[in-house]
């Protein structure tokens, strides 16, 4: 049920018959999916989704929105899985607050109040600096020997590209999405707008060399959650407490941020990343051809039998709608190596379905 990949074998030793690790989930908003259709996220629903997905995953139902979210093919979100996963498991789970638009109506950190900005004007986070150093209090402070990190940022698939491009690697073809057919012509030009606006800045004084930095890149065309997952990371492998990275794409985002600010982070075996089979096998993307780029970093990819289900929204998952998110991939891993199946996610989402998805 986990496929794993890069000498996995000792990191998730430290995830294996535990019971004790939180999972952590990074939330905000982006400005630039009100105006641009760059979201697999459902858009009658995209502001609520952040704090509904977090609802879910804490108390068992989305108080926000009167249904869990959907994606824009009206599937459920993966917010069910993480659900699944808490429940089953009996986890303690925390929401922190990267600016989404609605806040969640449940406990949460606050480390930004507001939202990602508009990234096709190169505006995405007012300071990155301050947010990563924000992101390394909270790991500073958070209780736990050892953490799952997640995020639900719609749009955020298009915000780690334009960071990953920004910082030179080759990901345009190989970057996963929430969309069945992922629209990256139309990522890629916003990503290229926000960059240009970016070099428009800094070639604005003629006398100095242009090189963006990692904080360039990151105000240009990053999102919230980036610059505060790389900072909790940071402290936490400090603390020498293990984090299990949840996500695809955007969690090699945070990769690549940790690399450029603090190499040694990623050097001392504390830091894995887990997907679901959706992202990892999705012939539109290649996420291990982005991660090969950035570390050689233990990967674990979990599979749900979700051809198998009774319900049309999740066999959908396996024809490329939603996919992953808000910790799906690695809450699973994390249930498979602590004596659950994938049937009994399936069985338990099955189960609680028409109940969250009545109306
Ligand atoms: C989070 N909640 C979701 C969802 N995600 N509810 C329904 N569908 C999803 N896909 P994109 O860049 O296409 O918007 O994909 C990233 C988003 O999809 C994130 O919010 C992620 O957690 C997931």
């Amino acid at each position: 049920n986990i496929l794993k990949v890069n000498n996995s074998e000792n990191f998730v030793e430290k995830f294996t018959n535990t019971k004790n690790a939180l999972f952590a989930c990074t939330i905000s908003s982006i400005e630039t999916t009100k105006t641009i259709p760059i979201s697999g996220v459902n858009a009658k629903v995209i502001d609520y989704t952040p704090a509904a997905d977090m609802e879910l995953v804490t108390l068992g139902k989305s108080i926000s929105l009167s249904h869990p979210p959907i994606d824009a093919t009206n599937c459920p979100s993966p917010a069910t899985i993480t659900r699944a996963v808490v429940d089953l498991l009996n986890m303690p789970c925390i929401t922190i607050d990267a600016g989404s638009n609605v806040k969640p109506k449940i406990p949460y950190i606050l480390a930004e109040k507001e939202p990602t900005g508009d990234i096709n004007l190169g505006k995405g986070i007012k300071n990155s600096k301050l947010l990563i150093e924000r992101g390394k209090l909270i790991g500073k402070n958070l209780t736990c020997d050892k953490l799952i990190l997640g995020e639900s940022v719609p749009g955020g698939t298009t915000t780690a590209m334009g960071v990953l491009i920004g910082l030179g690697y080759d990901v345009k073809d190989k970057i996963s999405s929430g969309s069945v057919a992922n629209p990256k012509d139309l990522k890629v030009s916003v990503i290229q707008n926000g960059l240009n606006m970016m070099y428009g800045t800094l070639t604005e004084d003629k006398n100095k060399e242009i090189k963006a930095s990692i904080y360039d890149i990151l105000n240009a065309v990053g999102d919230n959650m980036l610059a505060i997952n790389a900072g909790i990371c940071i402290s936490l492998v400090e603390r020498n407490i293990p984090v299990l990275l949840a996500g695809g794409g955007q969690m090699a985002g945070v990769l690549a941020v940790i690399k450029e600010i603090s190499p040694e982070t990623l050097t001392k075996e504390l830091i894995g990343i887990s997907t679901t089979e959706f992202v990892y096998n999705d012939h539109n993307a290649d996420l291990q051809g982005i991660l090969n780029q950035i570390y050689a970093i233990p990967t674990y990819i979990s599979t749900f039998g979700y051809e198998n289900s009774s319900i049309e929204g999740l066999r959908a998952y396996c024809s490329g709608s939603v996919k992953e998110g808000v910790g799906a991939g690695a809450m699973a891993t994390y249930a498979y190596l602590n004596g659950l199946k994938p049937e009994d996610i399936r069985n338990y989402i099955e189960k609680y379905y028409y109940e969250w998805y009545k109306e």
